[in-house]
């Protein structure tokens, strides 16, 4: 092992080799790989070892799967989405960090467990607009959340689907302590937050070799393009997978190649609400938060649901932040009040399949009514692009 690593971090390794179970070992590696110092000269060994890790994780997952099996029972845990999907998340600490407090101010719901402790999630639709956003309150994460402490896998399973993930923090309490037990839960149940997928695509082939190639002007520029793609068929390798063809299409680390190996990986969008912005000496918590994760959240709102204070644009920042935008369906110049919500930079065939396949199928032109346009009605076709308030008449043939 390399030199660069420092003695204790030897140690650790060392312990890790000897460890027996699956359980030890992953506690080992974890510690191993807290004491390696993070430096260019160690980054191959980090990376090497996360990947080890990751492959482990899921062995575990796996034997406690298996181990469940017998006799499914619907989890109180799953919710049904209902259109987009905001979902609250906190640590656990009594009194609570005001989650059941927000949903309530946001959409009247769940008053009577204010202030008590939730065991299942409690739901809310957020109306503005005639859109109607789903705000899911989710029980608190305890540490451990990630390896099942406090129903904490089937609370952390529900994000995986959501649309946002809200971070919800106490202005009244340590906001690190609670920033770091939410982040490390997230990591370690697989969930990117605020980070952009991987450009890279690992496909099995059956050639018998791993072959890397970078697509793009961005993906080839590194300095050393040699070394790094035997870094890259390392960590692959390491994965277990012998044949495989890797597709770079842009700039990307180690550690993003080792996110792509795990299957169960996602990526999320989040933002940070702040709880209790009323309470005294909340202010210099609040501008602190902000210093320390403004570079990974673009959106940090302070709060206070004693005093009703919450930003009035919040639906059309969420819209903002997610990239979706507004389009109102019309029928024989009836136009429907409430607008369907599509993403950003859709087609007039991605509405059409939206509201019935039929509709697509049976296709013949577009109405596009844009007010702030020269030409104010416009015939379109399938691959049309949308604009935020259009309003859209399908015909059909
Ligand atoms: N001062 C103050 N207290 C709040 C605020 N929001 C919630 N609380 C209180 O904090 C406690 C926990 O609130 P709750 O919404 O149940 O938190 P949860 O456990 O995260 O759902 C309750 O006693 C609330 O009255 C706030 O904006 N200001
Ligand atoms: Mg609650």
């Amino acid at each position: 092992m390399s030199s660069n690593i420092g003695p204790e971090a030897k140690a650790a390794y060392q312990r890790y080799l000897d460890a027996s179970s699956l359980d030890e070992k992953i506690k080992r590696l974890e510690e191993f790989i807290s004491l390696v110092p993070k430096h260019k000269a160690t980054e191959k060994i980090v990376a090497l070892n996360k990947s080890r890790l990751a492959k482990l994780r899921r062995q575990q997952e796996e034997h406690r799967q298996r181990a469940k099996s017998t006799g499914k029972i619907v989890s109180p845990f799953s919710i049904k989405k209902e259109g987009i999907q905001l979902i609250l998340i906190s640590d656990y600490r009594t009194p609570g960090v005001g989650k059941t407090s927000l949903l309530n101010l946001l959409t009247g719901a769940a008053k009577e467990q204010i202030g008590k402790f939730t065991a299942i999630p409690e739901i809310g639709i957020y109306t503005f607009n005639e859109i109607r956003i789903q705000i899911v309150d989710m029980p608190s994460l305890m540490e451990g959340a990630s390896t099942g402490v406090g129903n904490g896998k089937e609370i952390l399973s529900q994000l995986r689907a959501c649309d946002l993930i809200c971070l919800c923090v106490d202005l009244s309490r340590n906001i690190k302590e609670q920033m770091n037990l939410m982040l490390t839960e997230l990591t370690n149940s697989d969930i990117r937050i605020n980070v952009p997928v991987p450009p890279i695509n690992i496909e099995k082939t059956g050639s018998n070799k791993i072959q890397v190639f970078y697509l793009t002007k961005e993906a080839k520029n590194n300095p050393d393009l040699v070394s790094f793609t035997e870094k890259i068929k390392e960590i692959v390798h390491e994965n277990g997978i012998r044949n495989a063809v890797v597709k770079v299409f842009g700039s990307i680390t180690l550690e993003q190649v080792v996110d792509a190996l795990i299957p169960a990986m996602v990526y999320k969008k989040a933002i940070i609400l702040a709880t209790k912005g009323d309470l005294p000496h909340t202010e210099a918590n609040f501008q602190l938060l902000k210093e320390l994760y403004s570079n990974n959240f673009s959106i940090i709102l302070g709060t206070s649901t004693k005093k009703r204070n919450f930003p009035d644009d919040f639906g059309d920042m969420i819209l903002k932040y997610l990239e979706k935008i507004k389009v109102y369906t019309s029928q024989s110049g009836n136009v429907a009040e409430k607008p369907l919500l599509i993403d950003k930079a859709s087609k007039v065939k991605d509405v059409a399949l939206k509201i019935h396949r039929s509709f697509l199928e049976n296709f013949d032109y577009a109405i596009i009514i844009r007010k702030e346009a020269r030409q104010k009605r416009k015939k379109v076709g399938l691959d049309y692009e949308m604009k935020d308030n259009d309003i859209i008449e399908i015909h059909t043939i």
